[in-house]
């Protein structure tokens, strides 16, 4: 398998997931704004939705949508635990906080990316994304993990969204719950080497 992913992204996400997995995969950067690969390839003709991540299967299909990849992934190696089982309440679970992630958190977040975006609209969208926040550090002051006893794909997406908030100057220490959280994934083995391989790849032009 292929991941094609873009650094400081959600691509990390599948990207732990991958490294939990122990699968093998060749890792292929992408340049966001140029969309060329790392292997010199028109990022477009992969994914015409021109984001990351996408996953080419052994098939040459390509999967996209992080929620989408990771669940596939995790099916792979079922004994794995990364998600529970398909066609149970638990397996809805995993994806009840998936959109959430995705839609809340993700999306949520994006608006204050952009550099465009104006004073007033920012104070709209960093309060709807702080009630988000809270709502997890309910959720995480009585455990571990988002769902279950043990970690799940869920838990590498909210890591991988909830790094990009330093980077909005919103401090985690506000969500004490949250900030333990974060300190405990990013020290599995998994962050750590999926960081590490994708600082390796140099940039992309
Ligand atoms: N709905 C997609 C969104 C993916 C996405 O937002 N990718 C961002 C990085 S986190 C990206 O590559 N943006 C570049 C672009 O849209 O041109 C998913 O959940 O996978």
């Amino acid at each position: 398998m292929k991941l094609y992913f873009a650094p400081d992204t959600c691509s990390l996400s599948p990207h732990i997931v991958l490294q939990e997995l122990g699968l093998p995969y060749e890792l292929v950067r992408v340049n966001n704004r140029t969309k060329r690969t790392s292997a010199g390839e028109d990022f477009l003709a992969i994914n015409p939705k021109g984001y990351v991540a996408a996953l080419e299967l052994d098939t040459g299909e390509v999967l996209t949508e992080g929620p989408a990849i990771v669940q596939y992934l995790a099916d792979l190696t079922p004994e794995a635990a990364l998600a529970p089982a398909a066609g149970t309440l638990a397996r809805v679970r995993l994806q009840e906080w998936l959109n959430f992630i995705t839609s809340e958190i993700h999306a949520g977040s994006s608006p204050l990316f952009n550099r465009a975006s104006r004073e007033e609209a920012l104070v709209i969208f960093r309060d709807r994304l702080f009630r988000r926040l809270d709502f997890i550090e309910v959720n995480l002051a009585s455990r571990d993990y988002l769902v279950g006893d043990g970690f799940t794909v869920a838990d590498a997406y909210l890591f991988t969204v909830l790094g990009w908030m330093k980077g909005f100057s919103i401090d985690l220490d506000r969500w004490p719950a949250i900030a333990l959280y974060m300190l405990r994934i990013g020290a599995r083995a998994s962050v750590q080497s999926a960081l590490a391989r994708e600082a390796e790849i140099p940039p992309v032009k």
